[in-house]
């Protein structure tokens, strides 16, 4: 059984993070919000206790963990930011599986990644610290997805597909057998992917082509 959690962040991430941990029976101490005015207020009916620098001068290390609530929808940025700040400073973030979540055993999942709600891990996949497997999310045999990437809600990776770290597969968007998305892609919703991609841009529509971001 996993140690009473504290949820970094306070907004609609976090209700998703916190619901799973609910559904698993783990205690959940309340939440951080960079949002100073929020302090003392609640989320979900729990405790928002106040921003980020407030968890370490209320509780130790060895009874507390932390899970990321903080998502982001077009970059993870921030998400990993203040997840390897507060790492540094000695704290752990905890997996997150909602049990509904389908993840093979033989799948290789890092440190701190969240799979929620109905979401699909098939075997031999690997998943990179941080990275989020969102609500119905299917991320399919032998899948190499890297550090703090989106796989946002319906999205879907088919076999043998690597994305790079701090990546952003939208709502809804397929990816086909085999291919490789660099670092930092952005995929728009509902896209689907039929070539390779060096990273560092935006692909959306169907086939996916590259465009500018948007302004
Ligand atoms: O698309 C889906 C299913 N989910 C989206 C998710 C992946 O990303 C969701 O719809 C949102 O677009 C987004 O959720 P997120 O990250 O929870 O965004 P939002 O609802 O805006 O809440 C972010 C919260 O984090 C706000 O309350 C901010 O004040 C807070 N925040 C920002 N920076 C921070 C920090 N909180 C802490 N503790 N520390 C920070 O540095």
């Amino acid at each position: 059984m996993s140690l009473p959690v504290i949820i970094i962040g306070a907004g609609g991430h976090a209700a998703v993070v916190a619901d799973a941990l609910m559904a698993c029976g783990i205690e959940i101490v309340g939440f951080t919000d960079i949002d100073s005015a929020r302090r003392g207020g609640r989320h979900l009916g729990l405790p928002v206790l106040g921003e980020d620098r407030h968890v370490p001068a209320g509780y130790r290390q060895d009874n507390i963990v932390l899970a990321n609530g903080i998502g982001g929808v077009a970059s993870t940025e921030l998400r990993q930011n203040v997840q390897t700040g507060l790492q540094r400073a000695g704290w752990q973030f905890m997996t997150v599986q909602h049990p509904s979540a389908i993840v093979s055993p033989k799948a290789q999942i890092g440190p701190g990644v969240q799979m929620l709600a109905g979401s699909i891990v098939q075997v031999g996949a690997r998943i990179g610290e941080g990275s989020i497997v969102n609500t119905g999310a299917v991320i399919e045999h032998d899948c190499e997805v890297g550090s703090f990437v989106h796989t946002a809600p319906r999205a879907l990776l088919c076999g043998d597909v690597k994305v790079g770290s701090g990546s952003h597969v939208g709502a809804g968007a397929v990816v086909k057998q085999g291919l490789r998305l660099g670092p930092c892609t952005l995929v728009g919703a509902g896209a689907v992917v039929v070539k390779d991609f060096d990273g560092h841009g935006v692909l959306m529509g169907t086939p996916a082509r590259p465009v500018e971001p948007a302004a």
